[in-house]
């Protein structure tokens, strides 16, 4: 070989990348501020210093997430891929620190800039990629899968956009854009190389090879790449760090090539607008489906990049063979956003690797599994047929094959029953055909959840109760759960130092430990801490509720929040007219055991969500004439906090002692706020409803305030319901509706609230209203009758917290990792070490 005189180059390889460690934190802060990001001095905004120290935990993050990575990837392996519309991660920072177990080392590198962490971590945005419970469920899940070590993967989408930022102007939400990127994303890295290209529009051909098979060919298709962008995710002190993959749309290069330079400048950039849409903006619908067609594009974007993604990589270590790929894949799909995926991955097999129907039917239906959130029938997903079919052409073709199989299974369990067929058809004929995606999910699908106990009964009995009968071994109940790292660790310092002191520091990575504090339910110093720490962080939350609302709570009061998104179903309207009956109350001198409180509410309506902006602005006039009336002063505050999300939720948890989860019986699929309270000490007043049922029976009874209907008598209910003749049998509520119709709440608005009375007082309220109001007023007697004797309310405090050690989504995802992924845990530092030292 010739020799010219160059010497040898060996690249370097990440064995030869730099060492950080804890020795080196300060150093690598330093060099971020100074170097990567230029600064000079720390000024007045924190948002350098931010950008520098998460940059600092990132590179150790990132080395972590290589060795994760490898083990992942170097043998075969099961792996998961958890599969989401919506990520509600919240900030990062705060939860890196705790995770990677490096407070006191940033503490003293802050020091030589005069900061403070607490300080400093304010100057993130929210990563607001979902509306509420399912998209931080997710994010619970990506916290719990690392921590548990196992070997699952986030696929998400990357918007621009996130949920919009709620501020309030008279009373009234103002939706603005969460223009979240602004000013950077520290933690995400991007891998350009590896885009896919996701196909749209074209047609269907039929074309024979050359041994005579036929095969279908998706033609002429505008195509989009989606790139990805990579976050890691740290598990909790294991030296795990797993990956969550969410894609931008960009347009492909043929834009550039082709039009651009045919000099059809205008239509190329209409064409790059068009691509980039796709990931622009989160739909800010919680709990119902909006059939908007740039939607079905995110879903299947989403879902053909994460599959080829998976696909690909199969592909490129094991070559084009397919035999035991289920063996080592499974695809949580969350709710039914992705389940698209099911057909899209019938596509790739059989379109772009050739095989054949029943082998990729077969890998199909063992890697897919389905979670469903809802019972609500807004919010079950139908896509019209002929938007599929201009869309989405060969995927329709797939829907249909797949449900003239499924047919032809019908008609074999229910010989000549016709009905059956059209009742269980993936498609629901009509004028305006429709994609049932909740069937293609089941029928695609090994397993099928719910998210609570009841949940998964009603499902089983009534809105999938045929598939149930059809097929009872897919179906299986996955009870939520949040994760005690962020909502308590991370929340409540206070409160984690003292569980600390007393039954150490384990029960953060193993939470069923949190029972031991039972041992403390008698333990009168151990009450003196746990008020004292209460205490303090309600003075954090007079703080946060001073700043954003004007509105002065006052530690010494009952602190009674409800807070998620508005919803009818969610009833803050009860919540509301149990404020008016206090306020009454008050009004009419009935104070004598009235126990002081301060009413917090939050929470955003989807913007074209009419009776749910409603709701919010008879809330926030009923707060300001409450807060101006000296009369209720000593008794009652009520205050709306805008733009709630995680971030305030960390503020509002901890200082907590009455959790309001207050839906009709039935509606709530599970909940999961009403766990991050309960960990934190609150007691809760609720209904029989979603994880609510579980919480009572963990707690016991006594120490849950229990009202309302239940799910099995609301049909009862609902047919002679009255709702008149309930407010005319009912002084309190009649007082309630005398106030509420009086305008006292809109005095220079005049018939503002009458959709709100409207539905009240209506026969057909589905959501029962005026039913459950007396059964509500005398359970928040029962909490004030409780709240008096301060000991005793303690008690149940601990108890409540002590006995959410179920509610952890480590025992969520420990779950479905047994039931349903059958995953093994990856090897982490302490398992490392254990089988060293043995
Ligand atoms: C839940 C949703 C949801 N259920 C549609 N369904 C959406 C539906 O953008 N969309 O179109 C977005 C979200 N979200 C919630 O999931 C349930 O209401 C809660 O009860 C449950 O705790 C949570 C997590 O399982």
């Amino acid at each position: 070989m010739a020799n010219n005189g160059e010497q040898m180059c060996v690249a370097k390889g990440w064995q030869d990348a730099p060492l950080i460690d804890e020795s080196t934190l300060e150093d690598d802060l330093s060099r971020h501020f100074y170097y990567t990001l230029g600064r000079d001095k720390v000024g007045k905004s924190q948002l350098y210093l931010y950008n520098a120290l998460a940059l600092t935990i990132r590179d150790r993050l990132v080395a972590r997430c290589r060795a994760t990575k490898q083990q992942m990837h170097s043998e075969k392996r099961r792996k998961t891929a958890y599969i989401s519309l919506e990520f509600l991660m919240g900030r990062a920072l705060g939860n890196a620190i705790l995770n990677l177990d490096l407070e006191e080392q940033v503490k003293l590198a802050l020091n030589n800039y005069c900061a403070h962490i607490e300080h400093v971590a304010q100057a993130e945005h929210d990563a607001g990629l979902g509306n509420g419970g399912l998209g931080r469920l997710a994010a619970c899940f990506l916290d719990s899968c690392a921590s548990l070590a196992l070997p699952v993967t986030g696929y998400g989408i990357r918007y621009e956009y996130g949920m919009f930022n709620q501020s309030i102007e008279n009373g009234h939400q103002i939706e603005q854009p969460d223009n979240w990127l602004r000013e950077g994303h520290p933690w995400e890295l991007s891998a350009p190389e590896q885009a896919k290209r996701v196909k749209f529009f074209g047609h269907v051909e039929s074309y024979t090879d050359k041994n005579g098979r036929i095969h279908r060919q998706w033609l002429d298709t505008e195509d989009v790449l989606a790139v990805p962008y990579d976050v890691p995710i740290p598990g909790y002190k294991n030296d795990i760090v797993n990956t969550l993959r969410l894609w931008k749309s960009e347009a492909t290069d043929e834009f550039d090539l082709g039009e651009f330079n045919a000099g059809s400048y205008s239509e190329a950039v209409a064409h790059k607008n068009l691509a980039e849409q796709i990931t622009m903006v989160l739909y800010p619908n919680d709990s119902s489906e909006n059939g908007k067609e740039l939607r079905l594009r995110q879903q299947y974007f989403l879902s053909s990049a994460s599959l080829q993604d998976i696909v690909g990589l199969w592909v490129s270590q094991h070559g084009e063979k397919f035999s035991d790929f289920a063996d080592f894949h499974v695809f949580q799909l969350n709710d039914t956003h992705p389940s698209i995926a099911v057909a899209e991955l019938m596509r790739l097999l059989i379109d772009d690797y050739d095989l054949d129907w029943d082998a990729a039917w077969q890998i199909t239906t063992k890697t897919m599994a389905y979670t469903n959130h809802t019972l609500l029938p807004e919010a079950l997903e139908k896509w019209s047929v002929s938007l599929f079919a201009r869309l989405l052409p060969r995927i329709l073709e797939i829907i249909y094959e797949i449900n003239a199989r499924f047919l032809a299974q019908v008609a074999l369990a229910w010989p000549g029953d016709v009905a059956k067929q059209q009742a269980l058809s993936l498609i629901e004929e009509g004028s305006d055909p429709q994609v049932r995606m909740a069937y293609l999910a089941i029928v695609g699908s090994f397993s099928v959840n719910g998210v609570a106990a009841l949940h998964t009964e009603l499902l089983k009995e009534g809105l999938f109760k045929t598939f149930y009968e059809l097929w009872p071994e897919k179906f299986n109940n996955k009870t939520n759960g949040v994760t005690p790292r962020r909502w308590i660790a991370h929340c409540n310092p206070k409160l984690t130092q003292l569980i600390g002191e007393k039954i150490g520091q384990d029960w953060v990575r193993d939470f069923a430990q949190i029972s031991q504090l039972r041992r403390y339910y008698d333990d009168v110093k151990f009450h003196k801490q746990w008020q004292s720490v209460k205490l303090e962080n309600k003075q954090r939350l007079v703080d946060l509720v001073k700043a954003r609302c004007g509105v002065e709570f006052d530690t010494s009061m009952l602190f009674d929040v409800q807070v998620k998104r508005i919803h009818e179903y969610k009833r803050q309207l009860l919540n509301v007219l149990h404020i008016i009956h206090l306020y009454d109350r008050i009004r009419r001198g009935d104070t004598a055991n009235l126990v002081p409180r301060c009413v917090l509410l939050g929470g955003k309506a989807a913007p074209g969500y009419y009776m749910a902006k409603r709701i919010i602005k008879l809330i926030n006039n009923v707060a300001d004439v409450i807060n101006k009336d000296p009369l209720a002063q000593p008794y009652l505050r009520v205050a709306f906090l805008p733009n709630y999300n995680v971030t305030a939720m960390e503020t509002i948890c901890p200082a907590t002692d009455l959790s309001e989860q207050i839906s009709t019986a039935g509606k709530e699929a599970s909940g999961t706020g009403n766990m991050k309270f309960m960990m934190n000490g609150a007691l809760t007043i609720g209904t029989l409803d979603g994880a609510n049922i579980e919480i009572r029976d963990a707690v016991g009874a006594d120490n849950f305030f229990l009202f309302g209907a239940q799910a099995e008598q609301i049909e009862g209910i609902k047919q002679s319901y009255n709702p008149l003749h309930i407010i005319h049998n009912t002084p309190d509520l009649l007082n309630v509706m005398q106030l509420l119709e009086s305008g006292h709440f809109n005095l220079f608005e005049p018939g503002l609230f009458d959709d709100i009375i409207g539905a009240i007082k209506s026969p057909h309220d589905p959501w029962l209203v005026a039913h459950d109001f007396d059964s509500f007023v005398q359970a928040q007697k029962a909490v004030e009758h409780a709240y008096q004797d301060q000991q005793h309310w303690t008690q149940m405090s601990i108890l409540n917290t002590a006995a959410s050690g179920t509610f952890s989504s480590d025992r969520t995802i420990s779950q479905y990792s047994d039931d349903i992924w059958h995953l093994e845990a990856l090897t982490t530092s302490s398992s490392a070490d254990t089988a060293v030292s043995n």
